[in-house]
């Protein structure tokens, strides 16, 4: 472990925010020049290239440093970089671009953060950069799928002049730049800081490491959390800050400080883990913590793990003391029930019972609104984590009919609509077909085109509502397969979704023909009618399935009940 380190610990911060009167300079002149709006990932990146969390990096990778760093880990002049800092443009930006031009970088809002002196535009090898980087080319790999699916297919290298930092107004006190953080420990006198990366919420497991981490470095410890991009699914950075701060006050006083880091992770397993030192190093750490697994993105489709257990480790103590950062290795903490404690694997007795609670399974307790055992977590911390992930009675939810016009879907949306409302709690809303054809695309007609459009527009509806913890019953025909998934992929990250279809048979619905539109359709008045003159894509997906044929509304409503109940969206006091 290397003790030398004084502070400023870090080597010389590069700063790429121009003064004010080249600012002034940049926007005149920019009026000219092509703008480029950056995706998330792409702010993230500036933002640490700006702010010097990314020194020595001047800008995003020439053509010769990308194909060394993707091949060695290291930029053309020998310096130890594991992961590529690319920007990604499109084909038409790309066809205007050639070394000489500059480009300006924009935020969503349109405001110029910086500005590209472009020296180099090419297409990459995806499938290289992904077998090199992240050392599969398995779409499983979250860094992989985002690079082959999401990245755009052509790149831009050069020297970057940053205009503005990108803005932020949540945490704001917690947001430091490595300058900052810098001053900051050197204000408090802190020679020894050993940084803790994370994307999770911190359990006691996670307390206990870290504090014998600080321990054995004989450090302060900085909580380091990334709060830019993390792996899909991760705990939104809200709640997970929130967990933090009330985690603090377990800590001895003035050993601990927490501040936000806006990294967007590539999961990239053993280089990422070199990359979170180079960049610990540049806000100002000593040591970092790395324990099992860093910065991994779990298993493949196959369930093997795509990297060694400690392979992270193992490859950031190589090449520690080039980065000038001591390595604070930990084990995998247990809780042994026998000594009420946590104890790393490798220490547990013979014999001894240990515990653990995975995240799936922490997950499943939240949505069934199990207990979390004192061991596991702080109340503070739970508290923290219901509030965001209440129980699935309590949470927003859709069910959607989907079936031919006449099988009964209005009919039984609107009883259903009344039973929630008679139970109370959730507010309800019905977006029935004929409602929305009426209020949300009147100008839409029957081709598959406008039904797609038109289903968009309910999923839309139905995932606001339902992220605002509220039910929405959809009851369109929505006959087509892939917008019906399209929906409840949209859905499901934030609440329940229930497919349900109404499969009465069309001779049924055809014999009932209450609007008389069957007969129309038989007679070719009305075109690209469901059932008889455009398809109806049978869904493989349903929760439920109703044949109303023989089922009262009141039956088939209280079938869907039934479900809810049983899958837990309906409290069992039958409280909405
Ligand atoms: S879709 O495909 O989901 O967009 O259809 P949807 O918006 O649910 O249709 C709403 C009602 O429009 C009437 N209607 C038709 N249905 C199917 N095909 C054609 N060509 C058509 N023209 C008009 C029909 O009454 C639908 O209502 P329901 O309640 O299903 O009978």
């Amino acid at each position: 472990m290397s003790d030398h380190l004084n502070p400023p610990y870090g080597g010389q911060l590069v700063d790429l925010v121009v003064s004010e009167g080249r600012r002034r300079e940049l926007h005149e002149a920019s009026r000219d020049w092509p703008s480029w709006d950056l995706e998330p990932r792409q702010l993230c990146d500036l933002e640490l290239l700006l702010n010097g969390g990314f020194s020595p990096l001047r800008g995003f990778l020439r053509r010769a440093d990308y194909d060394s760093v993707v091949s060695d880990m290291r930029l053309t002049d020998g310096t130890l970089w594991p992961i590529p800092i690319t920007l990604d443009i499109d084909e038409a930006l790309a066809t205007e671009l050639e070394p000489g031009s500059t480009l300006a970088l924009r935020d969503p809002e349109g405001v110029m953060l910086a500005v590209l002196h472009v020296e180099d535009v090419w297409r990459p090898d995806g499938e290289a950069e992904a077998a090199g980087v992240f050392g599969t080319t398995s779409m499983d790999h979250p860094g992989v799928a985002y690079l082959r699916r999401q990245a755009h297919g052509w790149y831009v290298g050069g020297r970057v002049e940053g205009v503005h930092l990108p803005a932020h107004y949540d945490f704001m006190t917690l947001r430091l730049t490595p300058r900052e953080l810098r001053s900051e420990l050197v204000r408090l006198g802190w020679r020894k800081v050993v940084g803790f990366q994370t994307r999770n919420p911190m359990h006691r497991a996670h307390h206990e490491l870290t504090l014998r981490a600080a321990k054995n470095a004989e450090a302060n410890l900085l909580l380091h959390p990334v709060v830019g991009m993390t792996k899909p699914g991760d705990v939104d950075h809200y709640t997970r800050v929130r967990c933090y701060q009330a985690l603090l006050p377990r800590y001895p006083r003035h050993t601990v400080k927490l501040a936000l880091l806006p990294l967007a992770m590539r999961m990239a397993g053993p280089r990422e883990a070199l990359w979170h030192a180079i960049i610990r190093k540049n806000y100002g750490c000593s040591h970092l913590v790395v324990g099992r697994d860093h910065a991994g993105p779990g298993r493949d489709a196959a369930g093997q793990p795509f990297y060694g257990t400690f392979e992270a480790q193992e490859m950031l103590r190589h090449h520690a003391q080039e980065i000038g950062i001591g390595v604070v290795p930990v084990g995998t903490m247990v809780y042994v029930e026998d000594h009420d404690r946590y104890l790393s694997a490798d220490e547990v007795p013979e014999g001894a019972r240990t515990l653990t609670i995975s995240g799936t399974q922490l997950r499943r307790r939240l949505a069934e609104g199990r207990g979390i055992p004192s061991w596991f977590t702080y109340p503070e911390v739970e508290r923290e984590l219901r509030l965001r992930h209440p129980p699935r009675h309590r949470q927003g939810l859709t069910v959607f009919f989907t079936g031919l016009s006449g099988a009964g879907k209005s009919t039984v949306a609107n009883v259903l609509l009344v039973k929630f409302l008679e139970m109370g709690g959730r507010p309800v809303t019905l977006l029935d077909g004929d409602i929305v054809r009426r209020h949300l695309s009147s100008e839409l007609g029957f081709s598959k085109e406008h039904r797609d459009i038109n289903i968009k527009r309910i999923g839309f509806v139905a995932s606001e509502i339902t992220k605002n913890g509220g039910i929405a019953i959809c009851a369109p025909i929505a006959p087509y397969s892939s917008v019906r998934k399209e929906v409840r992929s949209m859905i499901e990250p934030v609440g329940g979704f229930v497919l349900v279809h109404v499969a009465t048979p069309l001779g049924v619905c055809e014999k009932r023909d209450r609007k008389g539109l069957y007969a129309k359709a038989r007679a070719g008045i009305i075109k690209e009618f469901t059932g008889i003159s455009d398809p109806y894509e049978t869904p493989k997906d349903a929760e439920i399935v109703l044949d109303t044929s023989d089922l009262s509304p009141e039956e088939a409503a209280q079938a869907v009940i039934l479900h809810l109940e049983r899958e837990g969206y309906v409290g069992a006091n039958g409280g909405g």
